[in-house]
């Protein structure tokens, strides 16, 4: 009786053991075949953008557009753009701070005065009399502009 008994429990035990073998390979070769598929058709849906570009699409700030309209210089790299500007007397010019820096437009007779202007921050000026406006950034001096009014 206790053979018997036991024998029977180390079948059990083998088939147990095979049966869960089985199920191992089984959920192996779904665990092998199903990424693969899924990666393959991902890929595909995404064929015309690649994957590296759309992850780097929420990183871009969305553009304060810099207008090419004459009357607008862009603040970036610290660099004014257009560093000269040539306007007829009564344009307003607009800078605009792309730079994650603060910058200012300043003169050095402070004709022109901005405040510091964080990022996306802009300032305008309207020039009435002809002349050249020189100016620079007052936090970085290095950084020089100008606007010629006719
Ligand atoms: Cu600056």
């Amino acid at each position: 009786m206790p053979n018997q008994h036991s024998s029977g429990r180390k079948i059990s035990r083998r088939r147990l053991v095979l049966v869960s073998g089985m199920l191992a390979a089984t959920i192996a070769a779904t665990a092998c075949s199903t990424p693969a598929a899924a990666t393959t058709a991902h890929a595909q849906m995404h064929t015309p953008v690649p994957p590296a570009a759309l992850a780097t699409v929420p990183a871009a700030r969305p553009a304060v557009a810099p207008v090419a309209d004459g009357l607008h210089v862009e603040i970036g790299n610290f660099n004014f753009t257009p560093a000269e500007l040539v306007v007829p007397v009564g344009s307003t010019v607009t800078w605009t701070n792309t730079d994650d820096a603060p910058h200012t437009v300043t003169s050095t007779d402070k004709t022109l005065n901005s405040p510091s202007l964080n990022t996306d921050g802009q300032f305008s000026f309207t020039f009435t009399s002809p002349g050249t406006y020189a100016y620079f950034c007052a936090i970085h001096p290095f950084m020089t502009g100008k606007v010629v009014v006719q």
